[in-house]
């Protein structure tokens, strides 16, 4: 029987085109990691964001998600300010005319959507647990704080063979790195609508 799990079909209407989406992922489980990563940003490819408004960002392990998501974006808005004004202003101190307008490509402006990917392998100690709830509680407040949506792709997984599995890597495995992809289309292009 096929499973009744999943997010079902996106609306057709939803489209990537004009969004500037980052990916913030952890190295630690890298062999997991890379097919999420990979997975994603195919997906997104697929709804219509253009490469260049695809930024990936790496940092070592799940923990330090929470505040590589926070500056990652503080730093897309400070890029997007000082495209549109900042580069007129020091032209004119230079007694120069000011040169062309930004470009029209979205890559200078603020992320429409962060996806953070980590990989949580419990071991023998109770590290899984604290990091677990530390990363998964900041990135739900990052979110509602940020007023941008925050794609949740860190998998908690008892064993190696439930990561392997849902990185799409092992027969019958599904990759999640999609369904991260495209909510994080949906959830852009429904932000901007809600704004
Ligand atoms: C330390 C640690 C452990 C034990 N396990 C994982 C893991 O399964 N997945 C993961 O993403 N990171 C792990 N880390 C690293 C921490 O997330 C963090 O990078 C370090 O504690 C440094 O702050």
């Amino acid at each position: 029987m096929a499973s009744i799990k999943g997010p079902g079909n996106i609306e057709p209407t939803i489209s990537g085109s004009d969004l500037r989406i980052g990916i913030v992922h952890a190295r630690w489980n890298t062999t997991v990691i890379s097919p999420l990563v990979a997975g994603a940003k195919e997906r997104m490819l697929a709804l219509g964001v253009k490469e260049d408004n695809i930024t990936v960002e790496a940092v070592p392990g799940s923990y330090e998600l929470p505040f590589a998501v926070t500056r990652l974006y503080a730093a897309s808005q400070i890029q997007s300010s000082a495209t549109t004004s900042g580069a007129a202003a020091l032209d004119l101190l230079a007694g120069d005319e000011p040169s062309a307008p930004a470009p029209t490509n979205t890559a200078t402006k603020p992320f429409d959507a962060i996806i953070a990917i980590g990989c949580l392998i419990k071991g023998e100690t109770m590290h899984f647990e604290y990091i677990c709830d530390a990363v998964s509680t900041s990135l739900m407040k990052i979110q509602l704080d940020l007023g941008i949506p925050v794609i949740f792709g860190v998998l908690a997984c008892l064993t190696d063979a439930q990561a392997l599995a849902r990185a799409g890597v092992t027969e019958g495995g599904h990759n999640h790195g999609l369904d991260w992809g495209e909510a994080a289309v949906e959830m852009g292009a429904k932000s901007r609508l809600w704004n």
